[in-house]
């Protein structure tokens, strides 16, 4: 039996975090059959994802899973590379995991206006009334991390320029053209629609790609008479109840509780 343990589904992929998805990906590669659950980063030593679980055995780091399996197998993931390509891939992957990632982590989780597009919606299920202060608490922790390691001694101006000289390598080890995005091919799209009914729906809804769009409520309230709203305590007593956490039990109550 074995488990990956990660987060997700979010953002319309299987996780937000790019490592579980590596392991999720490679471990399908590999042909190993697994299930998923959702990681407790205080239940192991590292306090990362992914970790997986083998055989009763708990492995850490995307790297480490990778050759257990490998290993196990007596598969390569790198089969068909030369010595060199071997040496690129892996000088590559340290590249983008231990410095491109800081670098991504810093624009995520510091700079506002992606982190309320993004990473705050990990904060989603904790209750309204304590979410801003826990999403400061993090943040702040986020940024002494980054700060010890260094790569917020250099200024964000400096800081994009290393992380675009990391992805210029790349284009040039793989070739420019496949990084490249590409326009969609709407001529096709049309050319097709006379036999795809999928094709003929998305032309008939390509204005939501050409325009922006705001949602009002207002016809909504009007037939209703006013709009509900669940009051602001009953909500967090519900929400805390659903979380096993009134009955005293739980370590988290008296925090949470206080804090209600
Ligand atoms: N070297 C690790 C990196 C994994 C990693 O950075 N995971 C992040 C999520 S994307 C994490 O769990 N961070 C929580 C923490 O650092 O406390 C690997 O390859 O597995």
């Amino acid at each position: 039996m074995t488990t990956l343990f990660g987060w997700g589904p979010m953002f319309a992929t299987r996780g937000p975090s790019p490592f579980v998805l590596k392991t999720d990906i490679q471990l399908q590669m590999l042909g190993v059959a697994f299930d998923r659950r959702m990681a407790d980063l205080d239940a192991v030593k590292k306090h990362k994802a992914p970790y997986v679980e083998d055989e009763g055995e708990i492995i850490e780091d995307s790297t480490f899973i990778r050759w257990r399996f490998e290993r196990k197998l007596e598969r390569d993931l790198d089969a068909g590379l030369s010595e060199a390509e071997r040496g690129q891939a892996w000088a590559l992957e340290r590249m983008l995991e231990d410095r491109l990632n800081m670098i991504m982590l810093a624009e995520r989780w510091l700079e506002d206006r992606n982190f309320f597009k993004g990473p705050a919606q990990f904060f989603a299920r904790v209750p309204e009334a304590m979410r801003a202060q826990v999403m400061e608490e993090v943040r702040t922790g986020m940024r002494a991390m980054m700060e010890r390691h260094g790569i917020l001694r250099h200024s964000r101006g400096e800081r994009l320029q290393l992380a675009a000289k990391d992805i210029e390598a790349v284009a040039r080890v793989v070739g420019d053209d496949e990084l490249k995005l590409k326009r969609f091919p709407w001529a096709a799209i049309y050319a097709l629609s006379p036999f795809v009914t999928m094709f003929r729906e998305m032309i008939e809804m390509r204005y939501l790609w050409r325009r922006p769009l705001r949602l009002d409520n207002a016809k909504l309230v009007a037939f209703l008479g006013g709009e509900p709203r669940t009051e602001l305590d009953a909500a967090i007593g519900a929400t805390l109840a659903a979380m096993g956490c009134l009955d005293g039990s739980d370590p988290a109550v008296g925090m949470l509780a206080t804090a209600a």
